[in-house]
């Protein structure tokens, strides 16, 4: 095996079915955009056009092809048998959110789908995934079997690497993957990383006493996970979102914090005793890698918690490109926003911080669903020889890029709206469309 490691991105295309079900626990965006239209072809470009730009930097951009929905399994599991348009017409009309979740492209936020581990950080010398179980929400539950399946045909065969099935879906053990984890290591990123993994408040650090939204990581699911991934103990650590956070509709941690190397991005509100949490967080960094971390830390009164919400600037995706220089790709809504772009604009100015530029992507579609760019991918470390295994059938090339596009341009409707679900033909139309994706859907 190889001793240099790359950070990969896999972004899960955005599928044909993509609307607004309001179906988000604890997400303030989703809940707003409530079946509003929706526009599945634009919000499917704006995510190619996400990947171009990542790749355009040099980083290895990977793509994983939509699920098939509506799921008519999930359907029959709650009841609905027979004649798929009588199923489309009976659900649609007793149970819409039920309907809407058994059509939902969630699986979009590629963030949630699991939990990963470098194998220059685990005990085993493997690269490590944990398909994430989504228990906390209906339509995400449907998830983990599909992109289980998907990474077992996608790594199939490729030395060093283990997919690990979800949790049990339990409610102590409900997990939402990557959004909720951060691996930090050296500035040159070729050594053992720490990882950091963000779950509820424990009882007597609820701070308030009727919390309005539940967190969706158990404790005992971030300590499983990190068993799975077969984690030192000197390289993992546990932290406690805050319930200020949480109602304020930070649903998952890469909502209020984010990491890349040796950077850490954090709000004031995101960990429970914040000051001891970051005094823990880089003494473990320096203990595992022999340098010292670089932390950023945005106070309220530069971004109060709703415009970090409102803005998604901790969901930026921080990567380092060709150039070895640390690039920001930000949501268009900070560009717009006083607060969020003085302080990006104060990153870049300063000689001291790792961050070289700022390139604002618009991601309407998936923003108005509570998903920023951070949220459309899912990072992985590994040895650089998988880029020429077969997992590099789904790796994003210019050529590949245009050929997504044109699938893009020729199969996903313009707009759609709920009462499209009841129709057979659109149900049809989609299936069609994952059936017609460009490549191989089994590498
Ligand atoms: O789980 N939205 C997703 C957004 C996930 C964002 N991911 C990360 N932060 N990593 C969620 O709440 C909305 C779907 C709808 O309402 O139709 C939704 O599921």
């Amino acid at each position: 095996m190889t001793d240099r490691w790359v950070e990969i991105q896999i972004d899960g295309l955005i599928g044909p079915t993509h609307h607004f079900g309001g179906l988000g626990v604890g997400n303030v965006a989703s809940q707003q955009s409530q079946w509003r239209m929706s526009h599945p072809r634009s919000a499917a470009l704006e995510g190619l056009a996400k990947m171009e730009q990542v790749a355009s930097l040099g980083v290895p951009q990977f793509f994983l092809p939509p699920l098939i929905r509506p799921d008519w399994q999930f359907l029959e599991q709650y009841g609905y048998r027979g004649e798929r348009s009588d199923i489309l017409k009976r659900c649609g009309d007793e149970n819409p959110q039920l309907l809407s979740a058994a059509y939902s492209s969630s699986f979009m936020w590629t963030a949630n789908a699991a939990t990963t581990a470098s194998g220059v950080d685990t005990r085993d010398g493997r690269s490590h995934a944990v398909i994430a179980n989504l228990c906390a929400s209906l339509h995400r539950g449907i998830e983990a079997r599909g992109r289980w399946q998907q990474l077992k045909d996608w790594t199939a065969g490729v030395e060093g690497i283990a997919i690990h099935e979800p949790l049990e879906s339990e409610s102590a053990l409900r997990d939402e993957g990557a959004a909720n984890h951060m691996r930090l290591c050296d500035s040159a990123g070729n050594l053992a990383g720490l990882h950091l993994f963000v779950h509820e408040p424990t009882a007597e650090n609820k701070q308030v006493n009727a919390p309005k939204f539940w967190s969706r990581q158990g404790k005992g699911a971030s300590e499983r996970v990190a068993d799975t991934l077969q984690l030192p103990f000197g390289g993992r650590l546990f932290l406690e979102q805050t319930q200020l956070a949480i109602d304020a509709g930070v649903f998952h941690n890469d909502v209020i914090a984010t990491s890349h190397r040796n950077l850490l991005v954090c709000h004031e509100d995101a960990f429970v005793d914040q000051q001891q949490s970051l005094s823990r967080i880089c003494d473990a960094f320096s203990r595992c890698t022999g340098e010292i971390l670089h932390v950023i830390e945005v106070p309220r009164s530069k971004l109060p918690l709703g415009e970090a919400v409102r803005t998604y600037l901790f969901n930026s995706q921080i990567v380092t490109g060709l150039d070895h220089r640390m690039h920001l790709i930000c949501p268009s809504q900070c560009s717009e926003s006083t607060a969020a772009r003085s302080l990006v604009d104060a990153w870049i100015a300063d000689p001291s911080n790792p961050i070289h530029d700022v390139t604002y992507v618009p991601l309407s579609e998936s923003m108005a669903n509570g998903g920023g760019p951070a949220c459309l991918r899912l990072r992985w470390t590994l040895p650089e020889l998988v880029l020429n295994s077969r997992m590099s059938a789904w790796r994003w090339t210019p050529e590949r890029g245009e050929q997504l596009r044109n699938w893009v341009e020729r199969y996903y409707v313009e707009r759609l709206s709920y009462a499209d679900f009841q129709r057979l033909e659109f149900a049809e139309q989609a299936t069609a469309t994952v059936a017609a994706f460009p490549f191989s859907s089994r590498p």
